[in-house]
């Protein structure tokens, strides 16, 4: 049973993986696609501006970005970019971020339940929620002293 479950959180997780993998080309390539939560990271660097995808990002490469980079925060398109102009570029980047993280953890919700329901009757018993409660619990009182503290190992279930 321990081992169905970490079986099925395993797979919640990979789930996650591959809904934040799939929301990555819906970017506009030119701005780091989820750069808010990579933040400045090389990785999120190299996905930005290595445009022929060779590994390498040479200066030519980056110079090449930065001039349609610019002009996707220039939204009246009068070639400069005002603090309203760069903070609103962030804004629907940041909205759509939380758009797709909010409908994911959504799915997850579900997912969970479908755990929780044991007997997938569309209703959680206290017995079910109980049973699920049980695992938490043993999987913390690791060295089984029916109290959870410090000399427990396990620092997840
Ligand atoms: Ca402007
Ligand atoms: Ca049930
Ligand atoms: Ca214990």
């Amino acid at each position: 049973m321990k081992r169905a479950i970490s079986h099925s959180l395993l797979a919640l997780s990979a789930f996650a993986m591959s809904s934040t993998a799939m929301a990555e080309p819906g970017g506009t390539g030119l701005v780091p696609s989820g750069s808010s939560a990579r933040g400045h990271s090389k990785d999120a660097f190299m996905s930005a501006y290595d445009t022929n995808g060779d590994g390498k990002v040479s200066s030519a490469e980056f110079i090449a970005i930065r001039g349609p980079q610019h002009g996707s925060f220039d939204l009246n398109g009068d070639g400069k970019v005002d603090e309203e102009e760069y903070v609103t570029e962030y804004k629907t980047r940041l909205e759509r971020d939380l758009a797709e993280r909010r409908e994911m953890q959504l799915k997850q919700a579900h997912v969970r339940y479908g755990v929780l329901d044991t007997d997938k009757n569309k209703n959680m018993t206290l017995a079910e929620f109980n049973d699920s409660g049980k695992r938490m619990f043993s999987r913390l009182d690791s060295n089984k002293d029916g109290v959870v503290d410090q000399n427990d190992g396990a620092e997840n279930y």
